[in-house]
């Protein structure tokens, strides 16, 4: 191609960006457009099947046939999740088998959040209450975003999260209008959940590599630092609901700026987890590579029955 029709088809993407129209995968895009959300697509789908994890570990000991219906419905939702995601990030010329590959050979990031352990039943309230607290807040933005595949797969994400969170909530409620130890318990979760969702949202904007690029690109429509304000503005109060206190000292209404002031970040913990020593990483990678081995004999039966099914096929008709 001549560098002339390159110039013509980067005016045609910038001018459809500009629009607010979507970028389809049969669309001429840029090999930097389709890289990154490449990435960001395929750490958002790995996040959520690592994610079904923490909370899969309380299925079998949920307290009661009620929370536990809840709770696989939900974490059921996070496999379909990763299955949106996985089969909108194969619309950009990548195969399932090499995302997979990624994941498995500790090359592709997920979720720091999921590498932290999943100790008492709280745990469950707080991650449905914060964890998709937060993943909404981030994800609402990514239902304008301008890869029309993503965009359309965040539609029912969100309203599937929207449902989580809820859930999340009412044990949170539960246990904080329980007994003083169900509340202590409450309160110990929040605890130790609160600083790892803050960090969800990704480095502070001054060192965050890729959000420059990616809010021209509408990729992303809020930077990390806009979103994990409003998680904490929005949170807040539903503590004080709660009854319970959010773990930071300097937590306190500033009117100038309208929002909570808040205190600073452990960045060395999350860059820490980030590369692979968070309490939980071993495990969590261990547990999807075991996951993917011991499917082997499926994908293999599947595979020749499919392949049987064709050659049947092929008889039948000559
Ligand atoms: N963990 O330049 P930025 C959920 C990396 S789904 C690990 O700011 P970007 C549902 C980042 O990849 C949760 N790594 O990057 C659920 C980059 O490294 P790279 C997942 C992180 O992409 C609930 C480097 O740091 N949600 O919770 C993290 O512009 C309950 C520099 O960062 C999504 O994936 C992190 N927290 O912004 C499931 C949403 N943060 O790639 C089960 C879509 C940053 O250059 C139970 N993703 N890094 O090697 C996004 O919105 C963005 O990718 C951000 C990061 C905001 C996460």
């Amino acid at each position: 191609m001549s560098e002339k029709e390159i110039k013509n088809l980067e005016a045609i993407f910038e001018a459809k960006i500009a629009r607010d129209e979507k970028i389809e995968p049969k669309d001429w895009m840029p090999e930097k457009y389709r890289k990154t959300h490449i990435r960001q697509m395929s750490q958002h789908a790995h996040s959520e099947i690592v994610g079904m994890l923490p909370e899969g570990n309380w299925i079998t000991r949920a307290p009661s046939l009620r929370r536990k219906v809840a709770l696989l419905a939900k974490v059921q939702d996070e496999a379909g999740h990763g299955l949106y995601l996985y089969s909108a990030t194969e619309t950009l010329g990548i195969s399932r088998e090499e995302l997979y590959e990624q994941l498995h050979s500790g090359k592709a990031k997920y979720s720091s959040i999921f590498n932290y352990p999943t100790i008492t039943w709280a745990d469950i309230g707080a991650i449905g209450w914060l964890v998709d607290g937060a993943a909404i807040i981030n994800q609402v933005p990514l239902c304008s975003t301008s890869f029309g595949p993503y965009a359309r797969a965040m539609v029912r994400v969100c309203k599937e999260e929207s449902f989580h969170q809820r859930q999340g909530y009412e044990i949170m409620l539960t246990l904080a209008n329980g007994t003083p130890e169900q509340k202590e318990m409450a309160q110990d979760a929040l605890n130790r959940w609160w600083w790892p969702s803050l960090m969800m949202f990704g480095p502070t904007d001054d060192m965050s590599t890729h959000t420059e690029q990616s809010m021209k690109w509408k990729l992303k429509r809020k930077t990390n630092d806009e979103l994990r304000q409003q998680f904490i503005d929005q949170t807040v109060p539903q503590a004080n609901i709660l009854g319970l206190s959010i773990p930071d000292s300097d937590l306190k209404w500033n009117e100038e700026r309208g929002h909570y002031d808040f205190g600073p970040i452990n960045w060395d913990e999350f860059w820490q987890v980030v590369k692979g020593h968070g309490p939980c990483n071993k495990e969590r990678l261990q547990t999807r590579v075991d996951a993917w081995e011991e499917g082997e004999w499926v994908r293999d039966a599947a595979m020749a029955y499919a392949e049987k099914k064709a050659e049947r096929k092929v008889k039948q008709a000559g």
